[in-house]
């Protein structure tokens, strides 16, 4: 018997799933409008991983350097014997919870610790530098309709690697392109864009504000520009000064694209039809990736591609938009809490005063996932580390307590997308293996222990009370599987935007990229692989050398021999990989596929160094400066 249910994965396609508990087979629903009856490997293996040998499926305590089995029992005492003395300075005590796991039962770990008033992480590894570019053009954050791209004559991407990151929105370009619609792709290259895309064009990593503002100043130079659009602006003149103050060629010699490309990208926006822009995640990932948004945003405004069908600038939505929270169930007011950047974590420990004795983690590779990791690790010896979390990776290993927790398909919740407008119910179909336990059961049993407890809502009201916001009926969510949120098809149709005048705001700073290091004269670009969601990669596929691409133009591949040892080098440290060529590729990026671990010598996260975008505390990652040598 099949059963749907979803894929609780950090991903924005957030497929509905068919499940088979017998055969362990699982596909896309096809009653699903946007999961259209398929899903990628990551969904479809997924028994691959709850079946995994080397899954965690009993409790661990760690014991004289070793781990060892426990019971339930005796694993939550000893975490409430430590936890107990330090409930009075709560800010010992840290929660760090990732992206591993969604939904609003998922939630009760939030929850449970901000109740305590614990010390709590902020920033963001993941897509807030373009969020807040997209709240301080737009006001708050919405796209058109995923759909409404077939309405596009042209769709400009601006460096979304589909056929990884998305397969469900590369299938609706390829039907848009079956029925006439053009795709360009400006990216640093090195991908699989020129599959989906009539045109590639390859920029400078980091630099797309540049390429925007020239475009833009093209606008200005055909004197091409639309006295509705500049109406609906509120700062039109800051802008326009701003690209007043540079020469076509310094724009273009800044992002490396050519004035004929820069030409070209113009007529494509410019021509009759209507043009849609999508924008990366991977272009905020960069020291001024806000600016990087802001930019391609004005252009899709002044284009006169906003509040219109087949137009539009796509970067996403909230994912929780659709759903409420629970938290008031059990608190009355917001406690004051610390807070941590969570990409600068080793050292914010390090400083920390009074420090942090006790830390909770779920749902989070941090040891792994943060820039300058080694320093994570070496922050977490002292303190107390409870891990929930089922595989041996780097953040477990550095554990006291391993707690082993029931994943997705084994346990029920519901969550939002951030590129479509679906609500899914992700049912359990199978029981967890061995002791793995949900985390909100495990924090109730935890809770009950505590010397001042902490009761969670049953889940039946969790998530009851967050289906409120929608209107939605929990019967008809576990009945169906979905639910469509409903939000209007074309965003900003009336060009009413969300700030308080009504009116759009462009940036007003274009920010130079700072002078290129002659030690480091490469960038490293840490890219999403296909197989895996980041970290979550079996062992067996991390043995041996990790590789990095180059282009056959970069400076390092003439010099180096690569049948020696080559080494990854930044100011940070080294790493050993081997390097391979890929075609199209821009010259001086580097690439390698995110995730790998420190174990396995596969972390370039080692060698990252924190530094934060200009918005949204976003992490800077890709504007790591590294090279390339033999030793
Ligand atoms: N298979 C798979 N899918 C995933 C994930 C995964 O781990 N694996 N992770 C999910 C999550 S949490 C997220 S946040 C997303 C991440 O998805 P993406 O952000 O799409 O992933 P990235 O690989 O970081 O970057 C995407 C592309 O941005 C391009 N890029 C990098 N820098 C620049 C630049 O300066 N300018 C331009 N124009 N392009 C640039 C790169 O060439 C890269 O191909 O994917 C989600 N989907
Ligand atoms: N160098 C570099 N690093 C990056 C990025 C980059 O661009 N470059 N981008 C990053 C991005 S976009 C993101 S979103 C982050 C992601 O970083 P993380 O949030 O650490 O994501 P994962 O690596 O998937 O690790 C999630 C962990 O949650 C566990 N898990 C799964 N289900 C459950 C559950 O139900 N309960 C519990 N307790 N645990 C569960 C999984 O086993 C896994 O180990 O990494 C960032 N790291
Ligand atoms: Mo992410």
């Amino acid at each position: 018997m099949s059963i749907v249910s979803a894929c609780a994965m950090d991903c924005g396609d957030c497929c509905s799933l068919i499940v088979d508990p017998e055969t362990k087979k699982i596909k896309g629903n096809p009653r699903h409008p946007f999961t259209k009856g398929f899903c990628c490997r990551k969904g479809s293996r997924y028994f691959e991983r709850l079946d995994a040998h080397d899954r965690i499926v009993t409790p661990l305590i760690r014991e004289d350097g070793q781990f060892r089995e426990a019971d339930w029992d005796e694993a939550l005492t000893l975490i409430a014997d430590k936890l107990n003395p330090l409930l009075p300075t709560p800010e010992k005590i840290l929660h760090a919870r990732g992206h591993g796991y969604r939904g609003v039962i998922g939630d009760a770990s939030k929850v449970f610790f901000k109740k305590l008033g614990t010390s709590a992480l902020y920033g963001s590894v993941c897509d807030n530098t373009g969020i807040e570019a997209s709240l301080r053009d737009f006001g708050d954050l919405q796209h058109n309709d995923p759909e409404d791209i077939l309405n596009a004559s042209r769709v400009i991407n601006w460096g979304r690697d589909l056929a990884r990151c998305s397969i469900h929105q590369l299938q609706l370009l390829h039907k848009a392109r079956k029925n006439g619609t053009e795709v360009l792709t400006i990216s640093p290259g090195g991908d699989d864009t020129a599959e989906f895309s009539d045109v590639n064009v390859i920029i400078r990593p980091g630099t797309d504000r540049f390429l925007a503002a020239a475009v833009l100043k093209l606008y200005l130079e055909a004197g091409d520009l639309n006295p509705w659009v500049l109406n609906r602006c509120a700062n039109w003149p800051v802008l326009r000064g701003i690209i007043d103050g540079y020469k076509l060629s310094e724009l273009t010699s800044m992002c490396e694209v050519s004035t004929a490309d820069v030409e070209m990208i113009y007529d494509w926006y410019a021509d009759t039809g209507n043009v849609a822009t999508l924008i990366s995640w991977g272009l905020q990932r960069h020291l001024y990736g806000g600016e990087n948004v802001r930019f391609i945003n004005a252009l899709a405004m002044i284009s006169g591609n906003i509040g219109i069908s087949g137009g539009g600038a796509y970067y996403n939505v909230s994912s929780g938009r659709n759903l409420g929270k629970w938290d008031h169930l059990v608190m009355d007011h917001e406690p004051e809490r610390r807070t941590f950047l969570q990409q600068d974590l080793g050292a914010e420990l390090r400083r920390a005063d009074p420090k942090v004795e006790f830390i909770w983690v779920d749902g989070f590779n941090i040891v792994n996932q943060v820039p300058d990791c080694l320093a994570v690790a070496d922050a977490f010896r002292k303190p107390f580390v409870v891990c929930v979390e089922a595989f041996m990776n780097d953040t477990a290993l550095t554990a006291d307590v391993i707690l082993p927790p029931a994943l997705m398909l084994e346990r029920e919740d519901a969550f939002g997308s951030f590129v479509h407008n679906y609500v899914h119910y992700c049912a359990k179909v199978v029981e967890p293996r061995g002791q793995c336990r949900p985390d909100h059961e495990v924090l109730r049993d935890l809770g009950a222990r505590l010397d001042t407890p902490v009761t969670l809502p049953d889940t039946e009201t969790m998530l009851e009370e967050s289906l409120k916001k929608g209107g939605f009926s929990l019967e008809e969510l576990r009945e169906n599987g979905f639910v469509k949120a409903m939000h209007p098809y074309v965003a900003y149709e009336d060009m009413q935007f969300a700030h308080p005048d009504g009116l759009y705001r462009f940036p007003e700073t274009l920010t130079p990229e700072p002078e290129r290091d002659p030690d480091y004269p490469l960038q490293l670009l840490t890219l999403v692989r296909r197989k895996y969601l980041h970290s979550q990669i079996p062992e067996d596929d991390q043995r041996g050398t990790p590789t990095v691409w180059v282009s056959k133009q970069n400076p390092a591949w003439g010099p180096l021999n690569p049948a020696e040892e080559v080494y990854l080098v930044t100011p940070q440290g080294a790493m050993q990989v081997q390097m391979k060529t890929i075609d199209d590729l821009h010259p001086r990026a580097v690439i390698i596929r995110r995730g790998g671990w420190m174990k396995m010598g596969h972390n370039a996260n080692v060698i990252i160094k924190p530094m934060n975008t200009d918005m949204g505390d976003g992490t800077a990652y890709y504007s790591q400066v590294c090279r390339l040598e033999n030793r």
